[in-house]
């Protein structure tokens, strides 16, 4: 084990700014949670009395139809939350604030690529939820059927997933740059009924096709018996008969008025796939009432929502952030959620500060390789707009440069907003670090402390906690209600991956190190898992996809540290004989895993190479290459190096 970011083999720390940032006395003044005190005294009593400040939580938030009689079971690694109860998280998250004082309150405000809007209210989404419940019911789904959404950032994504979630059928959303290749055996490993998609979507002005994609990736899954297909662009799609139908021509005729499912607390509410560090796509499995939970509460303490909030999440649907907090999280609570088609720099690199003026957005919640780009750009950009609306704003995805944080901070934010750096996973379904805006000091770089309910620890591999200020893995040591259930079909790798580390502890599969103040610094992953501009990918996903071309005979893929995406990818190939290591054959190359992944997982760099380092037992030594990709040297060991001129070789070989 190695870790990707530090580059060095060890897990350190490359941040250096020590500034500390109280809460503004303002926004304290107004907030939920407005003293270190008062987070301490939460934190404490959770810890005290897990479940008696989770069940208590649960009944505050959530509305249900039956109530829950045991809040927690949990035999290690399978947890049960709230047991007995039934609930409907479309109800939640829609009817309770249709009916009420917030039925015309926006819901979502969207903004399409090409400068189309929509403002949807509470009581308008309800009915757009039903009908196309019933839009799915009358081409038989039925609860616990899974409906694969493959779309464009439009209402209809968070639509459908709502009523997927109204009919109690787990949705699996899968992120319109998947190739169709990736789309095919996401649909293949849960077996999904109906497919979800559009016959395109806005990206930079172009339409990505994603009714074609869809057609290439549903020739080779029987189980999908239908296609609903949302008209966003002018192209002309094909549509086969009697498997494709028009979404609008199914809407019409489709009634406002679908009960919504009474769903059991652990009944699934959705899959999301993401990279784990083999080649194949982990099956992240969520459910009904701890999903809910832990979006709402979350949403609720980190945001310090107001009743007033336009609350702005930049990331796609397609992703867990788009999940939690873009759609669950928000609409339990009843916020308007601005929700944005496309890409941060069209028509021009204002794009977002123009969304925050024009809609006075109040929460900014983005990532930090996003914050990258505009640092890029430059600040001209921001200072077109009047961004006074904002109050508050985070960072998701990636460890965040304190140069990043600051710039961030003064832009932005212009000195007076908070910023919470929330960390958190697919699999924790939830934040489960990060300052709480009117009660922790911010450092650049820390998603400092843990939110009340849970509880991390570094560890060394053995197990045994670190001494303050030592890196080591970090582990969440007692059950919360967000956590993944496990992995769709697949416990026994469930129970591999997270759990046989520290048996009876989450492993996070990220490295960290805690002060002594207990603000956590979490330094990136210690597993094959790449962090390019905020995504995850697999090292040996990439060199699954690149051995698949008959060309080459060996791949190995490691992060390349990179300005501007966090880590870049490189790729080392070595090619089958009579094979020339042309520049047309890397184009080649890069397009073909473009082809079976999708763009994110192009190569930035493809490096021909006669051998790959290998220990003598025959293992690629990832560490040596890390470092042959960052142009350092080495200074681990290379003593099982089974060859050092292999390495020799590698350090004058041309980049690119
Ligand atoms: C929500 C999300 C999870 C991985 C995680 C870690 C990295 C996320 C972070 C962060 C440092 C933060 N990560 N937030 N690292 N500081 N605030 O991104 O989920 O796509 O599953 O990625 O992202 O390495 O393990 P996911």
């Amino acid at each position: 084990m190695a870790n990707q970011s530090g580059g060095g083999g060890s897990i350190e720390s490359v941040l250096v700014e020590n500034r500390v940032f109280p809460p503004p006395k303002e926004f304290a003044s107004r907030a939920q949670i407005s003293s270190l005190d008062q987070y301490e005294q939460l934190w404490d009593r959770a810890r005290a009395e897990p479940e008696a400040f989770w069940g208590e939580l649960a009944n505050e938030l959530i509305t249900w139809i039956r109530p829950f009689s045991t809040v927690l079971e949990w035999t290690p690694p399978h947890a049960k939350w709230f047991l007995g109860g039934t609930l409907n998280v479309a109800a939640n998250c829609v009817d309770r604030h249709a009916e009420g004082p917030r039925a015309d309150k926006p819901a979502l405000i969207w903004v399409g690529e090409p400068g189309d809007e929509r403002t949807i209210s509470y009581k308008e989404l309800k009915d757009e939820v039903s009908k196309f419940a019933n839009v799915l019911k009358g081409l038989g789904v039925k609860k616990g059927d899974v409906v694969a959404l493959y779309m464009p950032m439009v209402p209809e994504l968070a639509i459908a997933c709502l009523a997927c979630a109204r009919l109690g059928a787990p949705h699996t959303v899968v992120f319109g740059g998947f190739s169709s290749e990736a789309l095919a055996g996401r649909i293949q490993d849960c077996s999904a009924k109906v497919l979800v998609t559009a016959d395109g979507g806005y990206r930079r002005g172009k339409v990505v096709p994603l009714k074609a994609n869809a057609d290439g990736a549903v020739d080779h899954c029987p189980t999908i018996e239908s296609v609903v297909v949302l008209k966003r662009t002018d192209d002309d799609v094909p549509m086969v008969e009697g498997r494709d139908r028009w979404w609008h021509d199914l809407a019409a005729s489709a009634s406002a008025d679908c009960p919504a499912e009474p769903m059991d607390s652990e009944d699934t509410l959705f899959i999301l796939y993401t990279s784990g560090s083999t080649g194949k796509p982990k099956g992240i499995q969520h459910t009904t009432a701890g999903y809910l939970l832990g979006t709402a509460y979350t949403t609720k303490v980190v945001f310090d929502l107001k009743e007033d909030d336009v609350y702005f999440c930049t990331a796609d649907i397609g992703w867990i952030t788009g999940h939690s907090y873009l759609v669950y999280g928000p609409l339990a609570n009843g916020v308007t959620s601005v929700m944005y088609e496309g890409a941060p720099n069209f028509p021009d690199e204002a794009r977002f500060w123009k969304i925050i003026e024009d809609h006075k957005v109040t929460i900014l919640y983005t990532a930090p390789t996003a914050i990258r780009a505009f640092m890029k750009w430059g600040k001209q950009f921001p200072k077109r707009h009047d961004l006074s609306s904002l109050r508050l704003l985070g960072t998701v995805g990636e460890p965040i440069n304190p140069e990043a944080w600051i710039w961030y901070n003064e832009v932005i934010g212009g000195g007076r907003c908070p910023i919470v750096d929330t960390w958190w996973q697919t699999e924790t379904g939830a934040i489960m670090i990060s300052p709480l805006p009117g009660a922790t000091p911010t450092r650049p770089g820390s998603a400092t402390r843990p939110l009340p309910g849970i509880v991390p620890e570094v560890l060394d591999h053995d197990g045994n906690p670190v001494p303050d200020g030592h890196g080591g893995l970090l582990a969440i040591t007692q059950p919360w209600p967000s956590m993944l259930r496990t992995l769709w079909g697949d416990d026994d790798r469930y129970r591999q991956t997270y759990w046989s580390m520290f048996p009876g502890r989450y492993f996070t599969g990220d490295g960290a190190r805690k002060d002594a103040d207990g603000n956590f610094w979490i330094m990136g992953r210690v597993d094959d898992v790449l962090n390019v501009s905020g995504h995850r990918l697999s090292t040996m996903e990439i060199e699954s996809a690149l051995v698949s071309h008959p060309a080459v005979a060996e791949a190995a893929v490691v992060g390349k540290p990179d300005d501007l995406k966090g880590q870049a990818v490189a790729a080392f190939v070595t090619l089958e004989s009579g094979q020339d290591p042309t520049d047309a054959l890397k184009k080649a190359l890069a397009a073909h895993v473009v082809k079976e992944i999708g763009a994110l997982a192009r190569p930035d760099v493809i490096r021909f190479t006669e051998s790959l380092p290998k220990t003598r037992s025959g293992k690629i030594m990832r560490r040596l290459l890390r470092d042959v990709a960052a142009g350092v040297e080495s200074t681990g060991d290379t003593t099982t190096l089974e060859d050092l001129s292999v390495l020799a070789q590698l350090r004058q070989g041309d980049e690119g």
